[in-house]
């Protein structure tokens, strides 16, 4: 791909135009249909365009002609599917179209990759046609916010940056051996007496039913989806130190702020254990607009299988039973008769591809979030300061060239819904540990999950990437200058 104008991920097409650049002035206005659904996104953009010309940008509703004008619409001529959009810059106006919101904010996002600073400071777009859509549906971070607490205001800096990246889907490991970070109306004490700490005594922290309701809101806001976890039948240490009643000898466990994982677990045969699954998962589905809710299911390394397939079933109805859908981790691909739409997360690479083969041809879908490649609390070399290494060291270019549909020996590739990326917190302690490791390799994993195969280069992408160092240093970000980066 030729174009420098630094859009990541790669749209389906760009085009550039001969005209001088929109530059963006005191008459600056958004004009937008009268639609409650769009008045959000247009007061972020006429937002955005205000912080970073200086003045206030106006909103105004439909009203053709006038130039000077970023103008926002619904539209059905745009490229097939839901988020597609197109953005069109010449001299005199910025129009942006999809068919959805979700597509429309893909199309402030491209604008806003598109702003160019002037020597004298002011603001301008360079003149172009861009069309474009996502390869896969589901493009995700997993953010583990369990080991150690994600504040509200931390999370909504990864909001934006997954929002900036076009990726939609936040998975949150809201649960641990370490703490339980939401609070549950059925449930009080896991948040009173699990919550306080995180891994190596450090401040913990939750979120309150407000508190999720401005996340699900700030989210939705930026086209992200929310699918929340908890995780069972094993990393449960924070629950069983919280009621009693779910261990066998009915004494509290220890609270455990190690970082050992496999120890924890349900039991099957106690009653209480039934009634638990019933109440959070109950309460999750309620507390969550989405489609999705997240049962775990990983690494129960003392558990016999045939009480594995028992919980892992038991905790699967009780999310459908609230009329949601059912994502696991890989290992739940072991469990026959998977509830219909089940998606699978597919993360240790040492294993036997074989049961998501399997999974995948009994109907589940396979969300693919492969440690060795975009597990983003993988050290950036040996020796980096944060991070772990299980499954090695993950630099910007294994973040970026692997090929999702060939990836797991023997999946058709139509079961592939689409990629994850995933960030686990042992070593990560603050925003700015944590967005050492996002930056930049989140943005290669969203161009593996955005950008058609034949749009994908490396050395384009990190051209194409260059100037966004520059962005996450204006936001105070603290970031990673890879080596295979290119950095000015
Ligand atoms: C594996 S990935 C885990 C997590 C750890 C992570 C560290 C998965 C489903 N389980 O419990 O935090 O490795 O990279």
């Amino acid at each position: 791909m030729s174009d420098v104008l630094g859009i990541v991920p790669a749209p389906l097409v760009v085009e550039p135009a001969s005209q001088p650049p929109f530059v963006i002035t005191r008459s600056t206005v958004v004009v937008v249909d009268a639609d409650e659904e769009l008045l959000p996104l247009a007061v972020l953009t006429a937002d955005l365009l205000g912080r970073l010309t200086g003045r206030a940008v106006e909103i105004r509703h439909a009203e053709a002609g006038s130039p000077g004008v970023v103008r926002m619409r619904l539209a059905e001529d745009v490229l097939p599917g839901v988020e597609a959009y197109r953005v069109v810059v010449g001299s005199g106006r910025v129009l942006l179209e999809a068919r959805s919101t979700e597509g429309l904010v893909h199309a402030v996002v491209t604008l806003r990759q598109l702003l160019r600073e002037r020597p004298d400071g002011s603001v301008e777009v360079e003149a172009v046609r861009v069309e474009d859509a996502p390869r896969y549906p589901w493009r995700g971070l997993s953010v583990d916010v369990a080991r150690h607490f994600v504040s509200v205001p931390d999370l909504k800096v990864v909001i934006g940056l997954m929002g900036h990246y076009k990726l939609n889907v936040l998975h949150l490991h809201l649960t641990d051996d370490q703490g339980w970070r939401l609070d549950m109306p059925s449930r009080p004490e896991l948040v009173r007496r699990s919550a306080a700490r995180s891994v190596d005594g450090d401040p913990g922290g939750y979120y309150s039913a407000a508190d999720w309701d401005g996340i699900l809101a700030f989210a939705r806001a930026r086209g992200i989806r929310v699918v929340p976890e908890i995780d069972v039948p094993g990393h449960v240490n924070a629950a069983l130190h919280a009621y009693s009643e779910l261990n066998p000898d009915g004494e509290p466990a220890e609270e455990y702020l190690g970082t050992e994982v496999g120890f924890s677990r349900l039991y099957d045969d106690l009653p209480a254990t039934h009634a638990f699954l019933a109440d959070v998962l109950g309460d999750l589905a309620e507390m969550t607009p989405g489609a999705y809710v997240h049962i775990g299911g990983d690494e129960v390394l003392t558990m016999e299988h045939a009480e594995y397939v028992r919980l892992v079933r038991a905790a699967s109805a009780a999310v459908t039973a609230h009329g949601k859908r059912v994502v696991g981790w890989q290992e739940i691909a072991a469990v026959p008769d998977l509830p219909a739409g089940t998606v699978v997360q597919y993360w240790d690479m040492r294993v036997d591809p074989e049961p998501f083969v399997a999974a995948a041809a009994a109907g589940a879908r396979i969300l693919l979030s492969p440690g060795a490649k975009v597990y983003l609390d993988m050290r950036y070399e040996p020796g980096f300061p944060l991070g772990q290494e299980w499954a090695g060291t993950v630099d910007l270019r294994d973040a970026y060239e692997w090929e999702p549909a060939t990836l797991v020996e023997g999946l058709p590739p139509e079961a592939v819904v689409g990629v994850g990326a995933a960030v686990w917190t042992e070593t990560l302690r603050t925003l700015d540990d944590l967005t050492t490791m996002l930056l930049p390799r989140l943005a290669a994993v969203a161009e593996v999950a955005w950008s058609a195969p034949a749009r994908r280069d490396f050395d384009d992408f990190a051209e194409r990437l260059r100037s966004h160092g520059r962005h996450w240093d204006r936001m105070g970000l603290a970031w990673h200058p890879s080596r295979q980066g290119r950095w000015d």
